[in-house]
């Protein structure tokens, strides 16, 4: 009988021992998907937002067009006049092998949603140039990189602009109303603004 009562003992302290052991190890086991969890997170993240990586660093993307807002850059951000604006943009795109210009609102088939644009020089609240003058013809707006007209009847426009007359060649959006929203207007084309680049191919 002792004997027995012996056998009976060992084998519950080898099935306690293998229960602690099997703790330890689901202990292990937890931890380790914990470690997993925490390297899939900033994954899945990225998955959700494959858009913002398409463009190049230092470019927006919106609409699933890219932007570079020259308010965002260096401290207190860049401002030209607007020839030097364009200028900017153009060697932007050499050194990325790719067709930079002057932000165009609304046109071509790629980016249409303007308003979205619009929105984001709103948020920013300043004066930016953009990329269409009527400089060969008074009041004949044209997009400097497509070549599309923009009407001077266009609901983006800020009530009663264009009003410049010769003396004001260049587009830029400014703040308006109650909201500020950012809204067109002519403006010389010698004045300094923060401005926008638009990647098009
Ligand atoms: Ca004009």
């Amino acid at each position: 009988m002792h004997g027995r009562f012996d056998d009976l003992a060992d084998n519950y302290a080898n099935i306690q021992a293998n229960l602690s052991k099997f703790r330890l190890d689901l202990e292990s086991i937890n931890m380790s998907v914990d470690h997993i969890n925490q390297k899939l997170e900033p994954h899945e993240v990225n998955v959700t937002e494959p858009i913002n990586s398409s463009c190049p660093n230092g470019f927006m993307n919106i609409s699933r067009c890219c932007y570079y807002f020259s308010h965002d850059h260096n401290t207190g951000g860049i401002r030209f006049n607007w020839k030097k604006a364009q200028n900017y943009c153009k060697d932007m795109g050499k050194m990325l092998r790719m067709t930079v210009n002057l932000a165009e609102v609304g046109t071509g088939s790629t980016c249409p949603n303007g308003q979205k644009l619009m929105g984001a020089i709103t948020s920013r609240g300043k004066y930016t140039w953009l990329g269409a003058t009527d400089i060969t013809t008074e009041r004949t707006w044209v997009w400097e990189q497509t070549r599309e007209t923009l009407e001077v009847s266009s609901s983006l426009w800020a009530e009663n602009y264009p009003d410049g007359h010769q003396a004001a060649n260049c587009l830029a959006a400014g703040m308006w109303g109650y909201y500020r929203r950012a809204y067109l207007d002519d403006k010389p084309c010698t004045d300094t603004n923060f401005f926008v680049c638009q990647i098009f191919d």
